[in-house]
């Protein structure tokens, strides 16, 4: 039996789309996977108590009852930009670091004009969004003061907002956050969940941006110090449910927070892949589902040695792993090859066809 003081992690089994996809919907033996484009067959229903004992099986769509709903309702748009619920694609989000000890561009855009260049040409290679951030959050690198992070993002999202090019800014600020979206910026992505500046969550709720709820265990400086979990997909599922509880209670709704797993956030290369190949049951939150995985370092230490700028093929596979779980955002450096390996994806997976 199921228990009160238990939790429940449904992992959506059987996916299927295209015609496929809307048939098995009409006879009820499939349901939309947020929306769609995707269906799913069957659930992996996981309880754990406050023990921590779990509990598995398996049962079709139909027998799954609560929780259905929140894992199956389309998600609608997300800051103003319509999600991919039916026969649409996720939405590319291309990185603009504008720090000079960015640990790819290497300084290359720390001059707003060149960040700026570097922004209408991530927008031309097809991004849908573009996430400005003035402040590494590599172990090791040199605080920023607000002013300082203020002078090299503002000129950037003013300019791009500007251009109507959806912006995000990434900073761990309110005074940033506050700014930025004055200037036109669409979505806050704070990998601290707004809960690295006491004024963070009021920032976000008091305006009608979208918001990006990132996990993360510990603090940049420290967090890849023998992370550990007692399972890292149920705690994280946990940990993003209690703050999108905090943000529901401050007033930000679920349909504007994107949750992501925060790939390489205090966690092992281990639970990056548990991460990413479980993905699909973080729809079970009820939002849209964010996730970054370009370049990280868990792909040098599932294939290494390899350089940085050099992860691009391990990048874009496990970006095709995590769309075809129903991802509705990936954030990318490299967004020309990621749009081109999202439109080969769609067209040789027939996951055109719109499920209602
Ligand atoms: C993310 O996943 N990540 S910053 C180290 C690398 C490569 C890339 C050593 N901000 C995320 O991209 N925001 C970052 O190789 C993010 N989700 C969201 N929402 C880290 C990063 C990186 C770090």
């Amino acid at each position: 039996m199921i228990q009160s003081d238990e939790t429940i992690y449904i992992r959506p089994l059987g996916l299927v789309s295209g015609a496929t996809a809307r048939l098995m919907c009409a006879d009820g033996q499939a349901v939309p996977l947020a929306g769609g484009p995707f269906a799913f067959t069957h659930g992996e229903v996981n309880s754990r108590d406050n023990s921590g004992n779990a509990q598995r099986s398996v049962r079709s769509v139909a027998d799954l009852g609560d929780g259905l709903a929140r894992l199956s309702e389309p998600r609608g748009s997300f800051a103003g930009i319509p999600l991919p619920d039916v026969g649409g694609q996720p939405l590319v989000m291309g990185i603009l670091n504008v720090t000079p000890d960015s640990f790819f561009d290497g300084g290359r855009h720390a001059d707003a004009d060149a960040a700026i260049g570097h922004g209408r040409a991530l927008r031309a290679a097809g991004a849908d969004l573009i996430d400005i951030g003035g402040e590494s959050t590599r172990p090791g690198a040199k605080p920023v003061s607000v002013e300082e992070e203020l002078e090299r993002v503002m000129p950037v999202v003013a300019a791009l907002a500007g251009e109507d090019v959806p912006v995000s800014i990434d900073t761990r600020r309110a005074p940033v956050m506050r700014e930025a979206i004055a200037a036109g910026a669409r979505i806050v992505n704070d990998v601290a969940a707004l809960q690295g500046d006491s004024a963070s969550l009021d920032a976000v709720a008091t305006s009608d941006a979208g918001v990006i709820l990132m996990h993360m265990q510990g603090s940049p400086g420290t967090m890849q110090n023998a992370p550990r979990y007692d399972d890292v997909v149920f705690d994280v599922y946990d940990a993003l449910a209690a703050r999108v509880a905090v943000y529901e209670t401050a007033g930000i709704t679920p349909a504007r927070i994107c949750v992501d797993p925060g790939i390489g956030f205090g966690k092992t290369a281990t639970h990056n892949l548990e991460l990413i190949s479980s993905l699909a049951i973080f729809h079970g939150l009820g939002c849209a589902l964010a996730i970054g995985v370009s370049r990280k370092s868990f792909i040098d230490a599932l294939v290494g040695p390899v350089r940085a700028e050099d992860r691009l093929p391990g990048s874009l596979a496990a970006m095709v792993m995590a769309i075809g779980q129903g991802a509705q955002i990936v954030r990318v450096h490299d967004v020309g090859e990621t749009v081109q390996a999202i439109s080969l994806w769609r067209q040789t997976g027939a996951v055109l066809t719109p499920l209602t």
